[in-house]
């Protein structure tokens, strides 16, 4: 989608440090990272958030958490790790393209907001 950032990266028009990619994922590192290991897992196909996602097919949405557990294991999150995707105005999303931060490499706070 134009000017989406993320579909950006997707096509390189915007560089990223990647760390997987398939037919239907892209994650890379992120620019501001809240924890040793910070990914974003991203959807090729443009849908802006969870809320969005009426139109994706079960595979789209499938091979992101797929995606998730191989990345994980990749950078060594044997541990534990954190998945987190913000979804609309209340939840602070910035990027309008769906994206699942994986949080990892120390212990994470219990309460989660
Ligand atoms: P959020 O859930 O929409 O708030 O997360 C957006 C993330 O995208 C956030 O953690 C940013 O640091 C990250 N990001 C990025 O990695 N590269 C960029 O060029 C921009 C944002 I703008």
């Amino acid at each position: 989608m134009e000017n989406c950032l993320f579909c950006k990266i997707i096509s390189g028009e915007i560089p990223s440090q990647k760390v997987y990619e398939n037919e239907y994922v892209y994650a890379f590192r992120d620019i501001n990272p809240q924890a040793p290991v910070h990914v974003l897992v991203i959807p090729k196909k443009h849908v802006s958030s969870l809320d969005d996602t009426a139109g994706s097919t079960d595979t789209e949405l499938a091979e992101c958490l797929r995606a998730i557990r191989v990345i994980a294991a990749h950078e060594n999150l044997a541990g534990g790790y954190r998945v987190v995707s913000n979804c609309g105005d209340d939840a602070c999303q910035s990027v309008h393209h769906l994206h699942f931060h994986i949080l990892g490499g120390r212990k994470m706070a219990e309460q989660m907001a």
